[in-house]
């Protein structure tokens, strides 16, 4: 297959190219804006590899860009769309590109999948969703036939983004599926999520600041199963269909932040309690019942993913002070500074 991955010098959407060229004979396009999330520097193991490299083309350009989205899908047999901006605590921020690259971007994307489809190939759309979408489970957990009630600017772009990609299935016979995976982890993750900002904090010796009481719970995915769970859909998902993706490790903050501190041999009293993300969702939780009956299962239990992260990120400071570059300072200042000035013992 000729795949275009957009989105895939990211986090996620990085590690599906690795894997994927790695496992099958995939010819792999990449368009990536490289924003402050991006960083070629996370396919270097493809381009590494003589074999792979040969498969794999890197664009640099916004999906927002049509005539550029049209000349890259008129050679694609899927769009994988991992692009997004991806972090909550931004989206509260300022939430224009969230919505620029979520919604218009999602819309240039499948608009170029229509014209495609048209002229009679065949061209399947894959959208990287999440289990936000569904807003905060106090109890028991999500199915893809929930209504969906986001809270963040984040959640709500994710879920303007579906409902568009639902749209042209139903309007237009456009081939789609979505998956929702569950809060991610692993190697090549920014440092501003939880888990890297946490683990790379904690090995500075630096405040670790815990939203609240840190009893919100998230269940947490291995990145390589998140990859593959989206590689399985494309291959094997169900035309117009979403799909939830589930963690392996359901955990409150408190109890992943102390175990990223065991592994790491630090103490407690690195982390301080901060005054909570606004409209902090409390707790969510997917039921993977559907992607199970495809013959999908997460492999990696958290124990394992949260070890071998600890150990990428301890192995690999050179990646992670470069993404704690440019803007970080400032970034950071902005969304803790006040906060850990009002810190309490946590
Ligand atoms: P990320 O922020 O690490 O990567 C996003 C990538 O998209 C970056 O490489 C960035 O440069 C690129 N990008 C952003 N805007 C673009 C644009 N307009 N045009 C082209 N490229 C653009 O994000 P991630 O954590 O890898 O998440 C990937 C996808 O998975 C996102 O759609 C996100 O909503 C979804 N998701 C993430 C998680 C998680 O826990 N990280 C969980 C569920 C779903
Ligand atoms: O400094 C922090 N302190 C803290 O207590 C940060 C950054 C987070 N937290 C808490 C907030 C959440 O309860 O940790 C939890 C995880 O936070 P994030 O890493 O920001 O992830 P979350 O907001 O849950 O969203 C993630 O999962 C779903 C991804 O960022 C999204 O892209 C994905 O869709």
């Amino acid at each position: 297959m000729r795949l275009l991955v957009t989105g895939g010098a990211g986090f996620i959407g990085s590690a599906f190219v690795r894997r994927r060229l790695a496992a099958t004979t995939d010819e792999i396009v990449v368009l990536d804006k490289l924003t402050y999330a991006g960083n070629r520097a996370n396919l270097a193991p493809c381009e590494a590899d003589a074999t792979q490299a040969r498969r794999l083309t890197f664009v640099r350009g916004d999906i927002c860009d049509e005539p550029l989205v049209n000349s890259l899908v008129a050679e694609t047999d899927a769009v994988v769309n991992f692009a997004a901006e991806s972090h909550v605590d931004r989206s509260i921020i300022d939430a224009e590109a969230f919505l620029r690259t979520g919604v218009i971007g999602v819309h240039v994307l499948l608009e170029a999948v229509r014209r495609a489809t048209e002229t009679g190939r065949k061209v399947r759309f894959v959208q990287v969703s999440t289990d936000e979408v569904y807003g905060a489970v106090h109890e028991g957990s999500s199915v893809e036939t929930d209504q969906m009630a986001p809270r963040s600017p984040y959640a709500s772009a994710k879920a303007a983004g579906e409902l568009l990609v639902a749209a042209y299935g139903t309007t237009h016979g456009t081939d789609t599926v979505v998956t929702r995976g569950a809060n991610t982890y692993g190697p090549y993750q920014h440092p501003e999520k939880v888990v890297p900002l946490f683990i790379t904090n904690a090995l500075d010796d630096a405040p670790l600041p815990l939203y609240g009481d840190g009893r919100q719970q998230r269940d947490w995915l291995f990145v390589d199963d998140h990859a593959d769970a989206v590689g399985f859909v494309l291959d094997h998902g169900r035309s117009g269909e979403a799909y939830n993706v589930p963690g392996a490790g359901l955990r409150l903050n408190r109890d992943l932040t102390a175990a990223i501190l065991e592994l790491l041999g630090k103490p407690w009293s690195l982390v301080r309690s901060v005054p909570d993300r606004p409209g902090h969702d409390l707790r969510y939780c997917m039921d993977g019942a559907k992607l199970a009956a495809l013959g999908w299962q997460p492999g990696v239990g958290i124990d394992q993913g949260l070890a071998d992260t600890v150990a990428w990120y301890s192995a690999n400071r050179d990646w992670w002070q470069q993404a704690k570059s440019g803007d970080w300072a400032a970034y950071y200042e902005h969304q803790y500074g006040r906060r850990l000035a009002e810190s309490v013992e946590a």
